[in-house]
């Protein structure tokens, strides 16, 4: 049985957020400490905990997120570009145990991150 999350609470929509696309496998709501004038997480609706948990069962979840990342951008705005970023595991700065792409973007950004 996977782990109650944050996310997996935003999804049920057990907790409250700024939600601005869903669709069957995922949801993207803005981000509750945005590290940019954009900032929006995409998640699976499925509560898969990470990239390391992904399986080849996941390629077209996988892609399809990826496909809502430019689809989230396009609907921001975000001509000039922006930055989508997915946190693994301690050391890659992950906090919440589901997986989610960060889609930054609204001002030019730095290179190399932290
Ligand atoms: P990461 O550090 O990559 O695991 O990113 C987790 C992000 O989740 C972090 O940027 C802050 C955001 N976050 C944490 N709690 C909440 C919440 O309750 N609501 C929303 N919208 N975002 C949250």
């Amino acid at each position: 049985m996977p782990r109650e999350t944050l996310f997996t609470k935003i999804v049920a929509r057990e907790i409250p957020a700024d939600i601005v696309y869903e669709d069957d496998l995922c949801l993207a709501f803005r981000d509750i400490a945005p590290q940019a004038p954009t900032h929006v997480l995409v998640v699976p609706k499925e509560p898969v905990e990470s990239i390391d948990s992904l399986t080849a069962d996941h390629q077209e979840l996988a892609g399809h997120m990826m496909l809502v990342c430019k689809k989230v951008a396009a609907a921001e705005g975000l001509s000039a570009g922006y930055r989508v970023v997915i946190n693994n595991g301690k050391d890659g700065g992950q906090s919440v145990d589901h997986l989610h792409f960060h889609v930054l973007g609204g001002k030019s950004l730095k290179w190399p991150p932290g």
